[in-house]
């Protein structure tokens, strides 16, 4: 049989027209529904540099309707590799490529396009693939059979998810994934979230109630709630079960209130990831397992890696994120960078040794920090410099130094948080805490007391926070 039908597709290829179709026809009848019309239509665009590119590829189905695929093409150039692919399961042996479609966007109505895409590297040069195939049919624009005689379905399955019927963060976007260097919901746009983190949960265990929890919902607005589960420092070594329930628990609630949760495996000292790194694979098999059919979880797997190289981060990664895919295959991951997460800028680097060797798994993310008072013109450079190349997450941030204590420093948090919104970066502020120091939120004493909404209870940083938080999302509902 394939010996027979890899020439009638090649025919069909070159030859198009009515006398192609009849090939094509016996070529694809002994693998799929002798009565189904197959046929697609693939768009090919890239944005390359030196050495990288990023490609999206539309597709197009013009036979009947499909309920899963998979679009095949070969690379013409043999240097040319896919590093990170989004929308779509990404293999690739030698100069084959398949993407197999995820359960989002499997179903592909008579006439329905979806939008999948990867970062890639190459040497040599970097052709476009001229050939494509949709199921094994080979992408001509036409269809392969003739029109059925019954007449199509007139509902198609839907291709994106119905309008939300909810207001919430969580509610309207949905199921996040990456897609270039965004973060997008469940319809593909990209979106922001913006969101406060908690203080160690070993020490503020009072400030993360259902009433503190509801005001950063309703009052704030928040998006997001990350979950600062120090590992060290009285953290979750001492107890991984307690702080596992903690944090688990605090995912539950955010859920309730339509916030997405970032659970922050907050390593700090020792800076080696590595140190903790089968505390990591525990403590994320579990939450992973347990949180998988949820929309609203976000994995951040190192807090802020120090005094370690980035192949050392990048190795950890690539042990972790396998853990949780296991469970939870389509969760948005975040990976610390060098130099507590500033892109190695503290350590005299930049992030050009992540986009020369990026982490090798998809759907992720990396971790930018900073702290306003502490970190400017250099640092944001950089960060715009990067967020055209790399899918970018500000997990932590302060107003003040990077002790956590100090002044607010008002011009340089506007000018990060402009930066922010205007490159759609989502983040998360420290602390939502009553701490006494100045990167906190909250007035000392407030969480003993109970009382969390309005201004009265907030410090400079928490006002100042509240206001930036709370303005209209606008997030794409189509
Ligand atoms: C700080 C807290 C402080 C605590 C200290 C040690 O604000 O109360 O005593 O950690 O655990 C980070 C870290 C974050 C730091 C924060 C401020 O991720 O844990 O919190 N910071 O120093 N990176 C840069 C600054």
């Amino acid at each position: 049989m394939f010996s027979t039908s890899r020439p009638s597709r090649r025919h069909l290829l070159v030859g198009g027209a009515v006398g192609a179709l009849a090939l094509a026809a016996t070529a694809v009848m002994p693998t799929t529904d002798a009565m189904a019309a197959t046929g697609c239509a693939v768009t090919y665009t890239t944005n390359s540099w030196q050495g990288g590119f990023t490609a999206n590829v539309t597709v197009k189905n013009l036979g009947d309707p499909v309920s899963n695929w998979t679009l095949g093409f070969s690379f013409p150039d043999g240097g040319q590799r896919v590093v990170q692919g989004w929308s779509a399961t990404w293999q690739q042996s030698g100069a084959a490529v398949t993407a197999r479609s995820l359960d989002y966007n499997g179903a592909l109505g008579t006439g329905a396009s979806t939008t999948v895409g990867f970062n890639g590297s190459w040497t040599g040069s970097n052709p476009n693939p001229t050939a494509f195939t949709l199921n094994g049919t080979v992408c001509t624009g036409g269809t392969s059979t003739p029109p059925p005689t019954t007449p199509p379905p007139t509902t198609p399955p839907p291709t994106t998810p119905p309008p939300p019927t909810g207001t919430t963060p969580v509610a309207i976007n949905g199921q996040l994934r990456v897609c270039g260097v965004n973060l997008c919901n469940q319809y593909g746009r990209p979106i922001q979230l913006r969101g406060m983190s908690t203080h160690g949960l070993q020490w503020f265990a009072n400030c993360y109630t259902d009433t503190s929890l509801n005001a950063l919902a309703d009052d704030w607005q928040a998006d997001l709630l990350r979950i600062a589960m120090y590992v060290q420092e009285q953290g979750y070594e001492t107890n991984p079960a307690a702080f596992t329930n903690q944090v688990n628990t605090l995912v539950d609630k955010a859920e309730a209130r339509g916030m997405y949760a970032l659970i922050d495996f907050h390593t700090l000292t020792p800076g080696d990831p590595t140190y903790n790194l089968d505390r990591a694979k525990t403590f994320f098999a579990t939450v992973s397992a347990r949180n998988a059919a949820k929309k609203n979880v976000i994995y951040e797997i190192t807090n802020e890696p120090n005094g370690v190289s980035w192949s050392t981060i990048r190795n950890y990664a690539e042990q972790v994120i396998p853990v949780i895919r296991a469970n939870d295959p389509d969760a948005v991951i975040i990976v610390g960078t060098r130099g507590w997460s500033s892109l190695g800028v503290s350590d005299g680097g930049n992030s050009d040794e992540i986009v020369n060797n990026p982490v090798r798994a998809e759907n992720i993310m990396y971790t930018f920090h900073f702290y306003a008072a502490s970190h400017k013109d250099n640092y944001r450079n950089e960060v715009q410099r990067a967020a055209a190349r790399l899918p970018l997450f500000v997990t932590e941030f302060g107003t003040v130094t990077y002790t956590g204590d100090g002044a607010v420093d008002t011009a340089s948090s506007n000018a990060w948080l402009d930066l922010l919104d205007r490159l759609k970066i989502s983040y998360a502020n420290w602390t939502f805490s009553d701490a006494p120091e100045g990167s906190a939120a909250l007035r000392p004493g407030t969480c003993a007391a109970g009382n969390f909404t309005g201004t009265s209870v907030l410090t400079e940083s928490g006002a100042y926070l509240r206001n930036r938080i709370r303005t209209p999302d606008n997030f794409p509902t189509s």
